[in-house]
């Protein structure tokens, strides 16, 4: 990726009024351009790095605010290059006057070019970059126990780790390819087959860590379904602890779907509340409907509720839309049942619960965690968290099991040897030893600007 060096400006803290609001501005210029607008009992250029310094901003001769500007000088900074941060009272006229000021000899920072530059000068790993903007976004405990694992460097290690063992491997090959009279010998080569499928084992376990990954980072969609009248909405606001969704003896009151998350035990649970199923001719109710549906499909777990009755028909429909092991049988409104009923559904896989008593919820909340916690030491030693973290690893997946099929037909140790070097790049594409601006693009596009 071409490296842009001129000197870039951005708020870089969220738009709208605060206490203060923090101006970040990187590269060559970034000392002088603040310098011509900034007046303080010192200059700027004599004041060492990461010293703050209280002074004014001044637009011409007119005052327009009194601030605390500190600099952090190359190499020792952020991006890498000469930084400058202006920390002023979080007014939203205050704030754009001094970036406008400010772009008038500089642009204006692209989304994540603050840590794309740090990336591109060494200063952080390209994980790392992408562990960045987690940490913005983490919302819950274990979402911010992913992403700070992942910028100190967890994947990292278990990346290189990996890759340490094919270098092996591909070194054992190679010189049997450039001395073959020296033959491997049979001991040799079985054994390189059970470091092979060593390798491929972990490999694949780290694959499987991407979807609990996605999981923690994104949050666990869990939808509400069912007939219509079976209590879905006040079971949903039972999680929430609000009444926000309406509530009414009448079939058929929820129309759309309604979402809303809550932090379980730290992990990000989306709930989603869905109309009602059964055949109908109102058009409105139709479309809500078939919301529910497009919503079943893409939820992690799926509680089907009922209550009382059995909804036979309506638990085959849900079967065709998700595999059985995401479905959670909830049985609602056992305030109104006999013990004898309960037992039945009980025996029948139903979770009792009753919103009116508030009984089972407890229960309820455990099963839906249930397959999804992580244990810490899981998240310590790296996880995938996402796309294309996970596409690149089953991708090097792909190719150990073709290096360890070419050993095993003796078709050639090149074959080999080849097949693990395209393992090997795959895996150095995640931790930023082979980069291209689609990767890179990819990467830093979701970013905030003025991060
Ligand atoms: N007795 C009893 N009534 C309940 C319980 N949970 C909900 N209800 C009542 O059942 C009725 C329907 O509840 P909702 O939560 O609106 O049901 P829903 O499944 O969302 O219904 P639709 O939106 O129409 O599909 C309301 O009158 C609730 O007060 C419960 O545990 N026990
Ligand atoms: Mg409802």
């Amino acid at each position: 990726m071409e490296y842009k060096s001129d000197t870039i400006s951005a708020i870089s803290t969220p738009a709208g009024t605060g206490g203060i609001s923090v101006l970040r501005i990187s590269g060559e210029k970034a000392i002088d351009v603040v310098s011509e607008i900034f007046s303080a009992k010192k200059s700027l250029h004599t004041i060492p790095s990461h010293k703050a310094v209280f002074g004014k901003i001044l637009d011409g001769k007119k005052l327009i605010d009194e601030v605390i500007v500190t600099t952090f000088r190359a190499p020792h900074s952020y991006t890498g290059e000469d930084v400058v941060e202006i920390s002023c009272h979080g007014s939203i006229f205050i704030t754009n006057k001094i970036l406008e000021m400010l772009l008038q000899k500089t642009r204006l920072a692209d989304p994540g070019e603050f840590t794309q530059r740090a990336f591109l000068n060494d200063r952080i790993g390209l994980t790392q970059a992408e562990a960045v903007g987690d940490l913005i976004n983490a919302r819950t405990r274990i979402s911010h126990l992913a992403a700070l694992q992942q910028f100190e460097g967890s994947l990292r290690h278990r990346i290189e780790k990996l890759l340490d063992k094919i270098t092996e491997y591909r070194t054992i090959l190679e010189l049997e390819i450039d001395f073959p009279e020296q033959g491997l010998e049979d001991l040799d080569k079985k054994n390189l087959k059970e470091n092979l499928n060593i390798l491929l084992q972990e490999m694949e376990q780290l694959a499987k860590t991407g979807t609990e990954g996605i999981i923690l980072k994104e949050g666990l969609r869990v939808s509400l379904v069912g007939a219509p009248n079976v209590g879905k909405s006040s079971i949903f606001n039972a999680f929430l602890e609000t009444e926000r969704a309406i509530v009414t003896p009448h079939p058929g009151t929820t129309r759309d779907y309604l979402e809303e998350a809550i932090s379980l035990k730290g992990y990000l649970v989306r709930f989603f509340d869905t109309a009602g199923i059964r055949d109908t001719s109102d058009d409105i109710e139709k479309i809500g409907i078939q919301r529910s549906y497009e919503i079943i499909k893409e939820s992690h777990k799926v509680l089907f509720i009922i209550d009382g009755k059995e909804n036979r028909k309506e638990y085959e429909k849900l079967k065709e839309l998700v595999e059985s092991a995401r479905i959670i049988k909830v049985l609602n409104k056992v305030d109104l049942l006999k013990e004898k009923e309960i037992q039945s559904f009980e025996e029948n896989d139903f979770i009792p619960c009753s919103t009116i008593q508030k009984n089972g919820l407890q229960k309820l909340k455990e099963v839906i965690l249930r397959n999804i916690e992580i244990s810490e030491d899981e998240l310590h030693s790296g996880i995938l968290t996402n796309t294309r973290q996970i596409a690149a690893v089953k991708r090097a997946v792909d190719s150990t099991r073709k290096a360890i099929d070419s050993l095993q037909n003796d078709l050639g140790y090149e074959f080999t040897a080849f097949d693990l070097k395209e393992a090997s790049t795959a895996l150095e594409e995640i931790i930023g030893k082979i980069t291209t601006d689609n990767i890179l693009n990819q990467i830093f596009e979701n970013f905030c600007i003025g991060k």
